[in-house]
């Protein structure tokens, strides 16, 4: 997200990352997923792993449920975005900002993916905390193509794999005075050092209103491209909420809490005249310091028009209705 800094389309990816070095970080990952991701059973210690990342996909104990049926529901405008582009342009402050959207894949590659906890709490029948594989197996998982747009205007298309959040909220059973439903990231400045940068109020949360939570669209996102979702993508659980600005799809959650106010999120935090609570997506509605009429779609480089509710209206449209008094598309 951007503070004082200048727009992130107006550095070239060459400039920012030198291509060979781009080509070869990609193919390693490439051939150790391609490798470690077939066939493995639970108790093996493959040999080809000497020095595995921590945060290696192609160890995680899901691995076993991709690929997931795909949802055809859900279908796309436009190309999906190649896995060597998105997965090397990352939103995730926690590990850098967005001068380093380059590194973020290797700097998060080294986050343990495991263990993980995710506490569910609030006014909620039965608070808990799970274990992150013991919530995924009890989830039916699937794959969903959607469109992404980032509030700075760039865009991409993507095969995420996972469950319905309306699911994990029937699941949680929320009690009546529950409105909201609130999202945290972990903190762990030890391997996050963007954490140890206290200018950003850490934890990353975020929220949705418990009719937004409970719409068939939100996903709450295990895997991407058809396996475990790389780090840097927000693994092991992240959210996907596609007619809103990115910033509300919270990656890396560790907690979830069904509260009867609206939360703060942290760029409302930050800057709630820029980032507000409802960012909803809307060509006609500019941020204060840009258009948000066109994106540049960064799988083909491409500026196409923004759509409103990201193309999602027909879903979601309805869930504004009457609500005149409030800022929906800031
Ligand atoms: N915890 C956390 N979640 C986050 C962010 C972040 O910095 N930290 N960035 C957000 C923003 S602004 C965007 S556009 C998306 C980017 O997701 P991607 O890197 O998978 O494309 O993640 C969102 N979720
Ligand atoms: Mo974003």
């Amino acid at each position: 997200m951007l503070i004082r800094r200048r727009r992130s389309w107006e550095i070239p990816e060459s400039a920012a990352t030198p291509e060979s070095a781009y080509l070869s970080r990609r193919g390693l990952l490439g051939a150790g997923v391609g490798l470690l991701g077939i066939g493995l059973g639970a108790g093996l210690a493959p040999f080809a792993e000497a020095a595995p990342e921590p945060g290696d996909p192609a160890n995680d104990p899901t691995r076993d449920l991709y690929p997931a049926r795909r949802n055809d529901a859900y279908t796309l405008d436009r190309p999906v975005t190649p896995e060597d582009i998105s997965g090397n342009y990352n939103n995730f402050y926690e590990f850098g900002s967005d001068r380093s959207y380059y590194q973020i894949a290797d700097v998060a590659a080294r986050m343990p993916r495991r263990p993980w906890t995710v506490k569910i709490d609030g006014l909620v029948e039965n608070p808990r905390e799970v274990g992150i594989d013991d919530l995924i197996r009890a989830m039916p998982l699937e794959e969903r193509l959607y469109r992404h747009r980032c509030v700075e205007a760039w865009s991409m298309a993507v095969p995420w794999t996972g469950f319905p959040l309306k699911d994990f909220v029937a699941w949680a059973k929320p009690m009546s005075g529950a409105k909201f439903v609130r999202f945290e990231t972990f903190v762990k400045p030890d391997v996050a050092l963007g954490q140890r940068r206290f200018i950003y109020p850490w934890p990353y949360i975020d929220s949705l209103t418990i009719e937004e939570a409970t719409n068939e669209l939100p996903l709450l996102v295990t895997g991407i491209y058809g396996k475990p979702a790389p780090n840097q993508f927000g693994a092991p659980l992240r959210l996907a909420v596609p007619w809103k600005y990115g910033f509300k799809s919270v990656k890396s959650i560790v907690r979830i809490s069904f509260v009867a106010e609206r939360p703060v999120g942290l760029w409302e935090q930050v800057q709630g005249r820029e980032y507000g609570f409802w960012a909803n997506v809307n060509p006609g509605v500019p941020h204060p310091r840009w258009s948000q009429a066109t994106e540049r779609d960064i799988g083909t480089g491409e500026r196409r028009p923004t759509l409103i509710y990201n193309g999602y209206g027909e879903q979601v449209a309805g869930l504004y209705k009457g609500m005149t008094a409030e800022k929906l598309f800031m």
